[in-house]
C-alpha cells in the first residue's frame, strides 16, 4: 500500500504514527505528495489533492486520516485504537471528536498563519485563536478522564498532533496555564512514534 502524505499535515502525521504504532512500515509505503499547486501529479492519483491519501494494494483509494486510521488498525485484525463496545467506546469517541475539534481549527490557523502577511486574514485569526483558548481550557479538565489514561487510542493521537502545532503557530502558546495537559503531552511526545513523525527537532 502506499500511503500520501506531506511533511507538515497534522492529518497525515495521525497515520504515520498509526503506521509505526502497529508495525506496517512493511506493508505501508510513505511517498510524498506535492499539494496546493497549479497541476500537481498528485490530482491524478487524488484528485481532492489532499492528504493524507491510503491507496490499498487493491487499487482502490481512501481519504480522511479517522478512517485510514482505523483501515489500519483493523488491517491485521488486532485493533486497539478503539475500545471495542459499550461505554468506554462512546466515551472514548467524544473525547476523539473533542480533539478533532481542536485539530481543526487549529489547521485552520496554521494554514492562515502560513500565508503572505497582508493576505492574512485577523478576522479568522482571531476566531480560531478564542476557539484554541477555550479548547484547551476544557481539555486541561477532560484530560484527566479515565478512558484518555489508558492505552494509546484515537483521541490522544489526534490531541498529541494537534497540541504540537504549536510548533507552527507562534502565537498558540497553550502550555501556559494548562499544567495538567502539559504534563501528559510531554509523556505522548517522548513515545517513538511522535518524535519519528516530528516536523522539529524532537
Ligand atoms: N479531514 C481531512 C483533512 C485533510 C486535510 O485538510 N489535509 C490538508 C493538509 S493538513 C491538505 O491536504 N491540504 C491540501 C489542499 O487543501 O489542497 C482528514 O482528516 O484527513
Amino acid at each position: 500500500m502506499k500511503l500520501y502524505v506531506t511533511p507538515g499535515s497534522p492529518y497525515a502525521r495521525m497515520v504515520r504514527i498509526v503506521v509505526l504504532e502497529k508495525g506496517l512500515e512493511s506493508q505501508v509505503e510513505i511517498v510524498g505528495a506535492q499539494t496546493r499547486v497549479t497541476d500537481s501529479p498528485y490530482y491524478a492519483i487524488n484528485p481532492s489533492g489532499r492528504v493524507p491519501f491510503l491507496l490499498r494494494d487493491d487499487g482502490i483509494g481512501m481519504e480522511e486520516s479517522a478512517l485510514i486510521c482505523t483501515y489500519l488498525d483493523e488491517l491485521n485484525g488486532d485493533p486497539v485504537l478503539r475500545p471495542s463496545g459499550g461505554r468506554d467506546a462512546w466515551e472514548a469517541r467524544r473525547l476523539e471528536a473533542l480533539a478533532r475539534s481542536l485539530l481543526d481549527g487549529l489547521a485552520v490557523w496554521a494554514r492562515e498563519t502560513a500565508r503572505p502577511e497582508t493576505e492574512r486574514s485577523p478576522r479568522v485569526i482571531l476566531h480560531e485563536r478564542a476557539r484554541a483558548q477555550r479548547m484547551t481550557d476544557l481539555w486541561e479538565t477532560a484530560i484527566d478522564g479515565a478512558s484518555i489514561h489508558g492505552g494509546l487510542d484515537m483521541g490522544q493521537i489526534t490531541l498529541a498532533c494537534a497540541l504540537d502545532l504549536e510548533g507552527r503557530i507562534p502565537d498558540f502558546g497553550w502550555r501556559s496555564g494548562h499544567p495538567r495537559l502539559d504534563a501528559w503531552f510531554g509523556r505522548i511526545a517522548a513515545r517513538p512514534s511522535f518524535r519519528a513523525t516530528a516536523t522539529r527537532p524532537a
